[in-house]
């Protein structure tokens, strides 16, 4: 098994629809708040790979939902997203003057107009994630099951507190038990949410829930470890960042503790674990299928 033969089409699409979506949902204002909206379209926009959206809709895709419906849902959690990678990049944390490519929000703007573009990203994600579309469409209980999920996988029971304890491990020797505990909420979690949120919305049976929500965290956590792996044999260009800064910086990373063929070793594993999450799903799953094998091959 691997990719299928239209995977990147598939990708491609969706990765379109996500981008009309932000368009339309994430306003642009003039007067005084052009400049905040010009920020946070300037990161918005940069160029990602919009795995987190597509996750929302694959993961609706999986239990028989309709994922156009859930658009107001993949655009907030790009917002979260790309609040989080304008925060990481400041002074105060990473420093990263490049991100895919491109100056980062501060670089372009200011640290301030930066700090707020990701301010305004977050709470506007919680405006759409209360958008009268979804309100219209989904039971409250599900919407509210959704918003728990969200704000939990976002803040301090999940990406903020991993950023937090990634940022104390700086310099620092860490166990694998400390490294589990960075990757697991700074990185896996929104990438479960994402996929749980499309789940739960489309009313998921339970069982079928927990089984997203293990193949969330499976490729939550080899997305990271890949991610660690680029950094030190990826491609600059393609990356559009320079290698080897989470070294400079004495990042805690799986392959600092267990050595490159280590780190692809324990990817691999989870990407097995991945697809046996997905063992009583039929042809439904196929596009999360393919995620995890993207997720393990990506180049970027
Ligand atoms: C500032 C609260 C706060 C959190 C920051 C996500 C994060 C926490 C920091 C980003 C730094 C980083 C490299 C994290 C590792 C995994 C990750 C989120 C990579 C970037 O995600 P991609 O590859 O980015 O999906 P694109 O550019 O494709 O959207």
């Amino acid at each position: 098994m691997g990719l299928s033969a239209d995977f990147f089409e598939r990708l491609n699409r969706w990765q379109a629809v996500v981008n009309e979506g932000l368009a339309r949902f994430v306003p642009k204002l003039s007067g005084q708040a052009s400049r905040l909206t010009e920020a946070m379209h300037y990161s918005l926009m940069a160029g990602g790979k919009r795995l987190r959206p597509i996750l929302v809709f694959a993961g609706a895709e999986a239990v028989g939902g309709d994922p156009e419906k859930l658009l107001p849902v993949a655009c907030a959690i790009e917002c979260i997203h790309t609040y989080s990678l304008i925060h990481d990049d400041l002074p105060a944390m990473d420093n990263d003057d490049f991100r895919r490519g491109k100056p980062t929000c501060h670089k372009a703007f200011d640290e301030a107009t930066a700090i707020l573009a990701g301010d305004a990203l977050l709470t506007h994600a919680f405006r759409l994630l209360a958008h009268e579309e979804l309100e219209k469409t989904f039971p409250p209980e599900r919407l509210f099951r959704l918003w728990r999920l969200i704000s939990e996988a976002a803040g301090l029971y999940g990406m903020v507190a991993g950023q937090m304890a990634d940022l104390l491990a700086e310099g620092k020797p860490v166990s694998p038990e400390e490294l589990y505990f960075i990757h697991h909420h700074k990185t896996a979690a929104l990438i479960r949410a994402s996929v749980l949120a499309g789940a739960i919305l489309a009313g998921a049976e339970a069982r079928k829930e927990k089984n997203l929500s293990d193949y969330g965290w499976k490729i939550g956590h080899a997305f990271q470890i890949v991610d660690d792996i680029l950094d030190l044999v990826g491609d600059e260009k393609t990356l559009g960042k320079p290698v080897g800064s989470d070294l400079a910086k004495k990042k805690a990373t799986y392959p600092a503790l267990f050595g490159l063929e280590g780190a692809y070793e324990k990817a691999r594993h989870l990407l097995t674990e991945a697809l046996e999450s997905l063992s009583s799903f039929g042809s439904e799953a196929d596009f999360l299928r393919d995620i995890a094998y993207y997720v393990l091959e990506r180049k970027l």
